[in-house]
């Protein structure tokens, strides 16, 4: 079932250079409503829950120890059309190959440490929000 929400996290590498103002005030720009936001940090536990789809990939211990090394900005989105939209907003996972004017593009340093999270699924998108959020910080 299409939905209009999506799941994002501003990663341990964007809230370390200070972006989060910047990213929020683009998401914001590019019509997302914040239905739900916390600085939040991820155990290792929550990360290895919240990747495991990726959990047989050689990287996967180092993407474990990226998420949960300081914290994060989760949030969920609303827009129509929001997964699609938001994955074109944020660009390729490796930022040399996102488009200009994206959110990689502009501040994400490499394909492991890229800035931003967005759910390829309405499906993960669901799962990914419950995961974070409760039904009471949810506006
Ligand atoms: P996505 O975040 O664009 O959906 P995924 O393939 O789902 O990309 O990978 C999840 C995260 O794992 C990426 O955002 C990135 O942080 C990390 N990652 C993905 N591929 C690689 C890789 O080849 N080397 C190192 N880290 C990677
Ligand atoms: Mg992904």
């Amino acid at each position: 079932m299409a939905t209009n929400r999506t799941f994002t996290m501003l990663k341990p590498d964007a809230v370390e250079k200070g972006h989060i103002g910047a990213i929020l005030e683009k998401i914001s720009a590019s019509g997302f409503r914040i239905v739900a936001m916390k600085l939040t940090q991820m155990t290792v536990a929550d990360a290895e829950t919240f990747y495991a789809i990726h959990k047989e990939r050689p990287f996967f211990p180092d993407l474990v120890q990226y998420m949960t090394r300081g914290p994060i900005v989760a949030a969920i989105l609303e827009k129509d059309n929001a997964v699609e939209d938001f994955r074109t907003l944020i660009g390729a996972t490796n930022p040399e190959d996102a488009a200009e004017g994206t959110i990689r593009k502009l501040y994400a340093e490499s394909i492991s440490e890229n800035a931003v999270h967005g759910s390829d699924s309405d499906e993960n998108a669901a799962i990914e929000g419950a995961f974070h959020f409760s039904g009471r910080e949810k506006f």
